[in-house]
């Protein structure tokens, strides 16, 4: 641990200074840092810790403890992360480093290391990004901080997909606080952009809450190949991990095929799964949410079929859907008063309605997540496929435009490869 004195005014100042006085090269090392001293705690330390799923105290007494089923409840309580602090909190805001005459000592410790798995995604998240973050971060190769830089900054980040309002608005706040901080060196100019993308991402950063209700009923919608029923999948074998019981229903009732995928899913993971062949999608789902009720499960995970936003009869069929769902929850069966238990409730479902998205889809991803989310008022994404082309941005988009939180990210067709989405890692892959 090196120790020294340093005069600082703000943020950017003190990556500089860390940069060029220290001749710390590494890009993240100086974020890090700077975190350190302007937060006193790093997001990112705190963020890779929490594990898969979250759930919450539930409400006594209406919700019967997980521990009644064999699950550990300490496999699913990590601590929630606290909300990030603002990166730049103005004079007299709590920065108490900010104020031209203040003489601090910093402590320069070593950069948080991510737990081994994380760091494991994380590599992977910047190896699937890398091509958006190699285009970006050349716009910063140069020595001074010019029109000609700016000019290039947008168009990169057009580029990546994150659209005309995300970029103008990161643009705009990039130049304000240049200007307030008077940094010369674009290394600084890019460690205040990682900084303001993760502000902005910051919203979407969400655990998905599990144990609230038994069951937990998920509805999943999306557009044709999105990766819907594969993500359930994935998703069905990290709640199996850990101790949580799933029943899977297969409301895509439409083709054959997608009711043999699932219940491969269903059969890999060893989980029950309610399905029937032709008939009505919501007719499915409502003796899914009935079932899982009877059985005691603790999450039932619904997947319904492919669909464009502009099929205005299959987005009515959703609505549909959902409005069964609610009624289940209603239900003499669905609300347990079969059991002799009148008082256990569960609230009303859906209580999860997610959108997968294929992340290759670019802008138009933001077109399907205001369709999907004015049809059915969303509550949590899936952005699939970041690997292979995807550019990634539009995530910054969707924070900017339509800041439905989100879940989890997948990065692959393997069942590992889906993991839970963290503002601060997403804006380091994409930016390099
Ligand atoms: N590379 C990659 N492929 C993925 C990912 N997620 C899903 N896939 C693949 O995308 C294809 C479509 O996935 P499905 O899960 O069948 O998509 P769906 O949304 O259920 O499709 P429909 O039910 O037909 O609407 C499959 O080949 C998956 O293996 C991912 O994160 N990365
Ligand atoms: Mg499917």
């Amino acid at each position: 641990m090196h120790q020294s004195i340093v005069r600082l005014d703000n943020p950017c100042a003190l990556a500089d200074f860390l940069r060029i006085t220290l001749g710390l090269s590494s890009q993240e090392r100086v974020s890090a840092l700077v975190d350190r001293v302007f937060h006193r705690m790093d997001d990112h330390t705190k963020q890779t810790m929490f594990s898969f799923f979250k759930k919450k105290p539930p409400p006594a007494p209406a919700v019967a403890p997980l521990a009644e089923t064999g699950a550990s409840p300490a496999s699913l309580t990590p601590t929630p992360p606290s909300p990030a602090p603002p990166r730049f909190p103005g004079p007299g805001n709590g920065g108490s480093l900010i104020g031209s005459a203040l003489v601090i000592p910093i402590d320069i410790p070593e950069p948080p290391a991510a737990p081994p798995e994380r760091q494991k995604w994380v590599d992977k998240l910047k190896a699937s990004l890398g091509k958006t973050a190699g285009s970006i971060s050349g716009v910063f190769g140069g020595s001074v901080i010019d029109e000609a830089l700016y000019e290039s900054l947008e168009d990169a980040l057009l580029m990546a997909d994150t659209g005309v309002p995300a970029t103008q608005y990161l643009l705009t706040e990039l130049r304000r606080k240049v200007k307030d901080s008077g940094v010369t060196h674009p290394i600084a100019l890019k460690n205040i952009l990682i900084a303001l993308l993760t502000e902005l991402l910051q919203p979407l950063q969400k655990p998905l809450v599990i144990g609230e209700h038994r069951p937990t009923v998920i509805m999943v919608a999306g557009v044709n190949g999105a990766g819907k029923t594969t993500s359930i999948g994935k998703l069905t074998r990290h709640l199996s991990e850990h101790g949580a019981s799933v029943l899977l229903a297969a409301a895509d009732t439409f083709r054959a095929a997608a009711r043999e995928q699932l219940s491969i899913w269903a059969d890999r993971n060893l989980v029950e799964i309610i399905s029937q062949e032709g008939g009505d999608p919501a007719a499915v789902s409502f003796d899914a949410v009935s079932a899982g009720k009877a059985r005691g499960k603790d999450v039932v995970l619904i997947d319904t079929a492919g669909r464009l936003p502009t099929q205005l009869h299959l987005m009515e069929e959703l609505k549909k859907i959902k409005r069964v769902i609610q009624k289940a929850g209603d239900s003499p069966v669905a609300a347990g008063l079969t059991q002799g238990n009148p008082s256990h409730s569960i609230g009303m479902p859906p209580h999860e309605i997610l959108l997968v998205i294929d992340g290759n889809t670019g802008q138009n991803a933001l077109t399907q997540v205001r369709a999907f989310d004015d049809a059915l008022t969303l509550t949590g994404l899936i952005i699939t496929k970041l690997d292979g082309t995807a550019k990634g941005g539009v995530i910054a988009a969707i924070a900017r435009e339509r800041p439905v939180p989100v879940y989890f990210i997948g990065v692959g067709e393997k069942l590992e490869e889906l993991e839970t989405f963290n503002a601060r890692e997403f804006a380091q892959a994409l930016l390099g």
